[in-house]
């Protein structure tokens, strides 16, 4: 048995996957980690893996986080991009807390997603909690909205992430913890200057047509048919559309991790399809999901 093995895979392990034990060394790529690495000595305090799309985003969540904790850095350690040298994600540490930037997508989140569920493992993590920290539109709220996602479904409305293994459907059920939504709401304060609602939220696959947009380079549909869409999708429940939540809820369901999806709203697709809000006002609303998250990890720092 290899000192990695998961041949003999309990239930609750992160990873279920025996060919994983016949690898000598597994390398993270795109977290530029792997397991000559001491994981366990680097990562096994992790408790708290928070995402979100850009790099520069996830860098200020760190800052912010380490401010809201009272982290320290040891003299002289600065807080450094981890993954830097792979050059495609931003991993950041403070603490019990990883910050890592997911850019934007399924299938990115989902690569991210399943390098973090391994690392979560060969670090030996105890019952870490993921975020996705977002953006999204909105059908119905007023953009600046925060929206927690109590459940989410892909843009046929299937409330799975499906994707081509070996040439056929591979559909995992993406289903996001409900006990994390209710703690999250119990942390809305009713001095916080934004609103917060849940419902659930469509995962699409791309940003123009695939959100019902009209000003993409193509388009068949008419403006009718896209406000009957948007009403279609409000009608069962959808409040919001982004474009990760399935990956994440279906991988971290699969992996027994607990996670939670918080975004704000751009914009209220009922109004428009472009994003003309100012870059300023922007950056003060993708604030307001790190600060109910930074809420919860404060809350539960002591106790986890
Ligand atoms: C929300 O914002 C990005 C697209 O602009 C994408 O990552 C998403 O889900």
């Amino acid at each position: 048995m290899c000192s990695r093995c998961v041949c003999s895979s309990q239930d609750d392990s992160f990873v279920k996957n025996p060919h994983l034990c016949d690898l000598k060394e597994d390398h993270l790529y795109h977290l530029s980690l792997n397991t000559n690495m001491d994981l366990e000595e680097m990562f096994s305090d992790v408790k708290f893996v928070c995402t979100g799309g850009t790099a520069n985003r996830m860098r200020s969540f760190a800052e912010y986080v380490a401010q809201e904790i009272g982290h320290q850095f040891p003299t002289g350690v600065q807080m450094k991009n981890i993954s830097a040298p792979a050059d495609r994600y931003s991993m950041y540490k403070v603490g019990p807390v990883l910050s890592v930037s997911h850019g934007m997508g399924n299938p990115s989140m989902g690569i991210l997603t399943n390098e973090l569920i391994k690392l979560m493992y060969y670090a030996k993590c105890k019952d870490p909690i993921f975020f996705r920290i977002g953006t999204c539109g909105s059908i119905g709220h007023e953009g600046g909205t925060v929206i927690i996602s109590d459940d989410c479904c892909d843009g046929f409305l299937k409330t799975s992430y499906t994707i081509p293994v070996l040439g056929k459907p591979f559909e995992r059920r993406a289903q996001l913890d409900q006990g994390l939504i209710i703690e999250l709401k119990d942390l809305i304060d009713k001095n916080d200057n934004f609103k917060v609602v849940s419902g659930t939220t469509m995962c699409a696959e791309d940003f123009y047509e695939g959100q019902g947009r009209l000003d993409g380079p193509f388009c068949k549909f008419s403006e009718e048919d896209k406000m009957q869409f948007l009403y279609r999708l409000s009608g069962k429940g959808i409040i919001n559309m982004e474009m990760e939540s399935t990956a994440f809820a279906a991988l971290t369901k699969a992996a027994g991790i607990k996670a939670s999806v918080v975004c704000v709203s751009l914009i209220n697709r009922l109004k428009g399809d472009q994003v003309t809000t100012p870059k300023n006002v922007l950056d003060e609303w993708q604030k307001r999901p790190q600060v109910l998250v930074a809420r919860y990890i404060k809350k539960n720092l002591c106790c986890s």
